[in-house]
């Protein structure tokens, strides 16, 4: 991958333009909420810093990120929700969670979004430890959140030409 696509986090591009009448709906894992918040907080400013108006983006919390792909699929079910968003952080464990977890996730959020034919949002970190998702949600790795809102845009871009 060419090097200037491996961080959306500082993308911007004039021709992403006529978000205003788009409507984004954003599903949020509590668990690990320090990370999850910061994360909503990038791509909700993305979305706005883009022009989607704040009453046009759909806030949804779910308990753990294993929630995300039926939440998702609720809110992709619906005509006005154009793109969804799903935001979480599984942090790697003692237990086999981890691959249980980011394997359903991944699979199911990627259901959604064929099924819909929709972008659904892939905006969840895998991490070893917490430290790294902390510098992934705001830190020095910049904000898997404004990436994941840039993709929604982007694939709506993609989707109108
Ligand atoms: C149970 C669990 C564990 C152990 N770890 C995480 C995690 O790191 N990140 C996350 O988002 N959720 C975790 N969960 C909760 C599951 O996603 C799910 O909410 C529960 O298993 C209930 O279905």
């Amino acid at each position: 991958m060419a090097s200037k696509n491996k961080n959306l986090s500082n993308y911007s591009e004039k021709n992403l333009s006529g978000m205003s009448s788009r409507v984004f709906s954003i599903v949020v894992s509590e668990w690990n909420d320090q990370v999850t918040e910061a994360l909503y907080s990038g791509a909700h400013q993305t979305l706005l810093d883009h022009g989607v108006k704040p009453d046009n983006i759909r806030r949804v919390d779910v308990p753990g990120s294993y929630e995300l792909p039926l939440a998702a699929q609720w809110m992709a079910k619906k005509k006005k929700i154009h793109a969804v968003i799903c935001l979480g952080v599984v942090i790697q464990g003692e237990t086999r969670h981890f691959e249980f977890i980011n394997q359903a996730v991944a699979q199911g959020i990627k259901d959604v979004s064929l099924k819909y034919n929709k972008p659904v949002i892939f905006g969840v970190l895998t991490t070893d430890t917490m430290k790294q998702a902390l510098d992934r949600a705001g830190g020095k790795h910049g904000n898997k959140g404004d990436e994941a809102a840039i993709t929604a845009i982007k694939m709506l871009s993609i989707q109108s030409k």
